[in-house]
Protein backbone atom coordinates (compact mmCIF):
# COMPACT_ATOMS: atom_id res chain seq x y z
CA UNK A 1 0.00 0.00 0.00
CA UNK A 2 1.64 3.40 -1.04
CA UNK A 3 1.57 6.62 1.82
CA UNK A 4 -1.76 8.20 -0.18
CA UNK A 5 -3.32 5.18 0.11
CA UNK A 6 -2.36 4.49 3.75
CA UNK A 7 -3.48 8.13 4.53
CA UNK A 8 -7.19 7.69 2.56
CA UNK A 9 -7.82 5.08 4.81
CA UNK A 10 -6.15 6.72 8.15
CA UNK A 11 -8.52 9.32 7.45
CA UNK A 12 -11.80 6.98 6.73
CA UNK A 13 -11.23 5.22 9.94
CA UNK A 14 -10.25 8.42 12.25
CA UNK A 15 -13.93 9.88 10.82
CA UNK A 16 -15.40 6.68 11.36
CA UNK A 17 -14.07 5.67 14.44
CA UNK A 18 -13.96 8.88 16.09
CA UNK A 19 -16.76 10.64 14.51
CA UNK A 20 -19.15 9.29 12.72
CA UNK A 21 -19.37 4.82 13.44
CA UNK A 22 -23.39 5.04 12.51
CA UNK A 23 -22.60 6.64 9.16
CA UNK A 24 -21.10 2.81 8.96
CA UNK A 25 -24.06 1.11 10.90
CA UNK A 26 -21.85 1.13 13.56
CA UNK A 27 -22.23 1.34 17.11
CA UNK A 28 -18.47 1.88 19.25
CA UNK A 29 -18.65 -0.60 22.68
CA UNK A 30 -17.38 0.74 25.89
CA UNK A 31 -13.80 1.95 25.73
CA UNK A 32 -14.47 2.98 21.84
CA UNK A 33 -13.75 -1.05 20.63
CA UNK A 34 -15.56 -2.34 17.40
CA UNK A 35 -15.22 -5.62 16.46
CA UNK A 36 -12.34 -6.02 13.69
CA UNK A 37 -14.42 -8.27 11.56
CA UNK A 38 -17.66 -5.84 11.46
CA UNK A 39 -15.57 -2.83 10.81
CA UNK A 40 -13.88 -4.90 7.39
CA UNK A 41 -17.78 -5.47 6.87
CA UNK A 42 -18.97 -2.68 7.13
CA UNK A 43 -16.31 -0.53 5.20
CA UNK A 44 -16.70 -3.02 2.61
CA UNK A 45 -20.41 -2.63 2.40
CA UNK A 46 -20.09 1.24 1.98
CA UNK A 47 -17.64 1.01 -1.02
CA UNK A 48 -14.35 1.23 1.02
CA UNK A 49 -13.08 -2.59 0.97
CA UNK A 50 -9.99 -2.65 3.25
CA UNK A 51 -8.31 -5.98 3.70
CA UNK A 52 -7.18 -7.39 7.20
CA UNK A 53 -3.31 -6.65 6.15
CA UNK A 54 -4.04 -3.71 4.91
CA UNK A 55 -5.86 -2.35 8.06
CA UNK A 56 -2.72 -3.92 10.32
CA UNK A 57 -0.30 -1.59 7.67
CA UNK A 58 -2.12 0.93 8.83
CA UNK A 59 -2.71 0.16 12.86
CA UNK A 60 1.47 -0.35 12.39
CA UNK A 61 2.58 2.03 10.26
CA UNK A 62 0.23 5.27 11.41
CA UNK A 63 2.71 8.30 12.14
CA UNK A 64 0.38 9.10 15.30
CA UNK A 65 -0.76 5.54 16.19
CA UNK A 66 -4.13 7.00 15.49
CA UNK A 67 -5.49 3.13 16.27
CA UNK A 68 -4.91 0.22 18.44
CA UNK A 69 -6.03 -3.08 18.50
CA UNK A 70 -7.22 -5.00 21.50
CA UNK A 71 -4.69 -7.38 23.27
CA UNK A 72 -6.35 -10.24 21.39
CA UNK A 73 -6.76 -8.35 18.12
CA UNK A 74 -10.28 -9.19 18.05
CA UNK A 75 -11.52 -5.37 18.19
CA UNK A 76 -10.48 -1.98 17.35
CA UNK A 77 -10.70 1.87 18.38
CA UNK A 78 -9.08 5.11 17.93
CA UNK A 79 -6.82 6.12 20.76
CA UNK A 80 -8.38 9.42 21.32
CA UNK A 81 -9.98 12.42 18.95
CA UNK A 82 -13.25 11.25 19.25
CA UNK A 83 -16.28 13.76 19.80
CA UNK A 84 -18.58 11.00 19.69
CA UNK A 85 -19.74 10.17 23.51
CA UNK A 86 -17.30 7.47 24.51
CA UNK A 87 -15.91 6.17 27.89
CA UNK A 88 -12.48 5.44 26.83
CA UNK A 89 -11.48 4.33 30.00
CA UNK A 90 -8.61 5.82 30.87
CA UNK A 91 -6.11 5.58 33.00
CA UNK A 92 -4.93 9.11 35.59
CA UNK A 93 -1.52 8.97 35.59
CA UNK A 94 1.09 11.24 36.62
CA UNK A 95 2.09 14.05 34.09
CA UNK A 96 5.95 15.15 33.33
CA UNK A 97 6.74 18.67 35.00
CA UNK A 98 6.08 20.34 31.46
CA UNK A 99 3.99 19.92 28.79
CA UNK A 100 3.43 21.47 25.48
CA UNK A 101 0.38 23.03 23.32
CA UNK A 102 0.23 23.73 19.62
CA UNK A 103 -2.04 26.66 18.83
CA UNK A 104 -2.86 29.83 16.42
CA UNK A 105 -2.18 32.87 17.27
CA UNK A 106 -5.43 33.71 16.51
CA UNK A 107 -6.66 31.84 19.68
CA UNK A 108 -4.41 33.51 22.00
CA UNK A 109 -6.62 35.85 23.16
CA UNK A 110 -9.87 33.26 24.01
CA UNK A 111 -7.05 31.54 25.79
CA UNK A 112 -5.79 34.45 28.07
CA UNK A 113 -8.99 34.45 28.83
CA UNK A 114 -10.58 31.41 29.69
CA UNK A 115 -7.36 29.19 28.95
CA UNK A 116 -7.39 26.18 27.07
CA UNK A 117 -10.67 24.20 26.89
CA UNK A 118 -11.77 20.90 24.88
CA UNK A 119 -13.59 22.68 22.11
CA UNK A 120 -15.28 19.64 19.83
CA UNK A 121 -12.99 17.14 21.72
CA UNK A 122 -13.34 15.56 24.77
CA UNK A 123 -10.05 16.70 26.37
CA UNK A 124 -7.68 19.18 25.67
CA UNK A 125 -4.97 17.97 23.69
CA UNK A 126 -1.33 17.69 25.03
CA UNK A 127 2.03 17.21 23.58
CA UNK A 128 5.03 15.02 25.94
CA UNK A 129 7.37 17.78 23.21
CA UNK A 130 7.66 21.05 21.73
CA UNK A 131 8.59 19.66 18.58
CA UNK A 132 5.71 17.79 18.55
CA UNK A 133 3.26 20.82 19.91
CA UNK A 134 4.41 22.89 16.89
CA UNK A 135 3.37 20.28 14.11
CA UNK A 136 0.06 20.44 15.91
CA UNK A 137 -0.03 23.87 15.95
CA UNK A 138 0.73 24.17 12.46
CA UNK A 139 -2.22 22.85 11.06
CA UNK A 140 -3.50 26.57 11.53
CA UNK A 141 -0.81 28.07 9.93
CA UNK A 142 2.29 29.87 11.86
CA UNK A 143 1.91 27.97 15.65
CA UNK A 144 2.60 29.50 18.74
CA UNK A 145 3.61 27.12 21.28
CA UNK A 146 2.94 27.32 24.84
CA UNK A 147 3.85 25.60 27.45
CA UNK A 148 1.70 23.93 30.39
CA UNK A 149 3.06 23.76 34.09
CA UNK A 150 1.78 20.04 34.20
CA UNK A 151 3.18 18.54 37.39
CA UNK A 152 1.56 21.85 39.20
CA UNK A 153 -1.68 21.20 37.94
CA UNK A 154 -1.57 17.72 39.15
CA UNK A 155 -0.39 18.78 42.34
CA UNK A 156 -3.19 20.77 42.49
CA UNK A 157 -5.29 17.68 42.38
CA UNK A 158 -6.27 18.09 38.40
CA UNK A 159 -6.68 14.68 36.60
CA UNK A 160 -4.23 13.78 33.63
CA UNK A 161 -4.41 10.78 31.18
CA UNK A 162 -2.25 9.44 29.15
CA UNK A 163 -3.74 8.16 25.83
CA UNK A 164 -1.77 5.19 24.11
CA UNK A 165 0.30 6.93 21.21
CA UNK A 166 2.21 9.64 23.74
CA UNK A 167 -0.82 12.39 23.62
CA UNK A 168 -1.62 13.41 27.20
CA UNK A 169 -5.28 14.03 27.79
CA UNK A 170 -7.08 16.74 30.45
CA UNK A 171 -9.96 18.94 31.03
CA UNK A 172 -8.84 22.05 30.36
CA UNK A 173 -5.90 23.67 31.21
CA UNK A 174 -6.70 27.40 33.55
CA UNK A 175 -4.47 30.17 32.23
CA UNK A 176 -1.87 30.37 35.06
CA UNK A 177 -0.56 27.03 34.20
CA UNK A 178 0.27 28.73 30.69
CA UNK A 179 3.41 29.72 29.58
CA UNK A 180 3.77 31.79 26.38
CA UNK A 181 0.46 33.35 26.17
C1 LIG B 1 -7.81 25.91 20.43
C2 LIG B 1 -4.71 16.17 15.85
C3 LIG B 1 -10.04 29.47 21.60
C4 LIG B 1 -6.69 24.92 20.48
C5 LIG B 1 -3.54 16.97 16.36
C6 LIG B 1 -6.78 24.31 19.10
C7 LIG B 1 -3.59 16.74 17.85
C8 LIG B 1 -8.96 27.50 21.93
C9 LIG B 1 -8.28 24.34 18.81
C10 LIG B 1 -5.06 16.55 18.13
C11 LIG B 1 -9.21 27.56 23.32
C12 LIG B 1 -8.93 22.99 19.02
C13 LIG B 1 -5.67 17.73 18.86
C14 LIG B 1 -9.91 28.69 23.80
C15 LIG B 1 -8.12 25.77 22.95
N1 LIG B 1 -10.31 29.60 22.91
N2 LIG B 1 -9.37 28.43 21.08
N3 LIG B 1 -10.19 28.86 25.11
N4 LIG B 1 -8.69 26.48 23.92
N5 LIG B 1 -8.28 26.37 21.74
O1 LIG B 1 -8.13 20.03 16.73
O2 LIG B 1 -5.02 20.40 20.15
O3 LIG B 1 -4.55 14.19 13.39
O4 LIG B 1 -9.66 20.08 18.78
O5 LIG B 1 -5.44 25.54 20.74
O6 LIG B 1 -2.33 16.59 15.77
O7 LIG B 1 -5.29 21.36 17.80
O8 LIG B 1 -6.63 14.27 14.77
O9 LIG B 1 -7.22 20.33 19.09
O10 LIG B 1 -6.10 25.09 18.15
O11 LIG B 1 -2.85 15.65 18.27
O12 LIG B 1 -4.88 12.53 15.23
O13 LIG B 1 -8.84 25.25 19.74
O14 LIG B 1 -5.67 16.42 16.84
O15 LIG B 1 -4.43 14.82 15.78
O16 LIG B 1 -8.52 22.15 17.95
O17 LIG B 1 -5.39 18.94 18.16
P1 LIG B 1 -8.44 20.58 18.08
P2 LIG B 1 -5.65 20.35 18.81
P3 LIG B 1 -5.20 13.91 14.73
Amino acid sequence: MDTKQATRLSKFLSYHLRHHPEELGLTLQEGGWVPVAELLAACAAHGTPIGEVELTEIVAGNDKKRFAFDADGTRIRAQQGHSVEVDLQLVAAMPPALLYHGTAPAALPAIRQTGLQKMERHHVHLSPDAETARRVGARRGQPVILTVAAAAMHAAGIEFYESGNGVWLVDAVPPQYLGGL
